[in-house]
């Protein structure tokens, strides 16, 4: 009784995921809680576009060049039901799902294993005409978010290494920063153990941008995005509905 008395609940308010030794870890950190706050902003500051709409789903673009090239931002939000944001994050996450919704990916390799929750990636993405075929090498990290409600992110940016120099081969590498950001609804309130999947509705922030990195025609590239963002997100969300249905919710 006593030594129950003595045990103190430590809630740690940075994450404990050994990632925190890896020499990106700074870079990933910062990012990912600056994507968080970007993507917590919504779409009413900022002049945002709508340009797509299905049901819940909404997207929105801003209409911005580097260099001559187009890197619109684009934000969309979207509403699903039986699945929790964990579940949600963690499909985004996992290399071994990404096929199964990844509707331009030509191939995918984990080129380094930072952690259970902190992977990079390099894959080459479906040649869009006329331009050359991309490759995109991006460090990938999920986090719980504390100090909120059921709150998750998935957060990817582009990086380097050594053995995968860009523009090497036949692709050129595209540079992107992209959050997903989920958070978990229970509707009626109810304890854990009673929470059914009809109860449960995942609210979805993503946001991205890409830069091109090199030519790539800027009429091809906006209607390219117009048609596979709404796309994508169609797929993934009911890939995620369609893995979870039948299995024991994971809050
Ligand atoms: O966030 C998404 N996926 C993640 C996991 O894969 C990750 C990857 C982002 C990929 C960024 C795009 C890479 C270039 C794609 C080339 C497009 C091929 C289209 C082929 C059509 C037959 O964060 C979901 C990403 C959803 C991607 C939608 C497409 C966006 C197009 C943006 C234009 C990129 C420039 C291409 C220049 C030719």
């Amino acid at each position: 009784k006593d030594r129950l008395k003595q045990k103190s609940v430590v809630i740690p308010t940075t994450p404990t995921t050994p990632a925190i030794k890896h020499r990106l870890w700074p870079e990933i950190n910062r990012i990912t809680l600056e994507q968080l706050h970007y993507a917590r902003l919504g779409v009413g500051a900022g002049s945002w576009q709508l340009f797509a709409e299905d049901g819940d789903m909404r997207m929105y673009r801003r209409e911005e060049e580097a260099n001559g090239l187009v890197v619109d931002p684009l934000k969309a939000c979207h509403v699903v039901k039986g699945v929790t944001g964990h579940e949600v994050c963690k499909i985004f996450f996992s290399p071994e799902y990404r096929s199964g919704w990844e509707a331009t990916l030509e191939d995918m390799t984990v080129i380094e294993n930072i952690s259970k929750d902190t992977l990079v990636f390099l894959q080459t993405h479906k040649r869009i005409w006329p331009a050359s075929q991309r490759d995109a090498l991006f460090w990938s990290h999920m986090r719980k978010v504390p100090d909120a409600q059921d709150l998750w992110i998935a957060c990817n940016h582009s990086t380097e290494h050594a053995d995968y120099p860009p523009n090497a081969g036949k692709c050129v590498r595209v540079y992107l920063t992209v959050c997903l950001v989920c958070q978990t609804l229970i509707d009626p309130p109810k304890q854990n153990e009673l929470i059914k999947r009809e109860d449960i509705t995942c609210k979805i922030t993503y946001c991205s941008v890409v830069n091109p990195g090199g030519w790539a025609p800027a009429s091809v590239l906006r209607a390219v995005y117009k048609r596979e963002y709404p796309k994508f997100l169609k797929r993934f969300t009911n890939f995620c509905i369609d893995q979870c249905k039948d299995k024991p919710i994971v809050f």
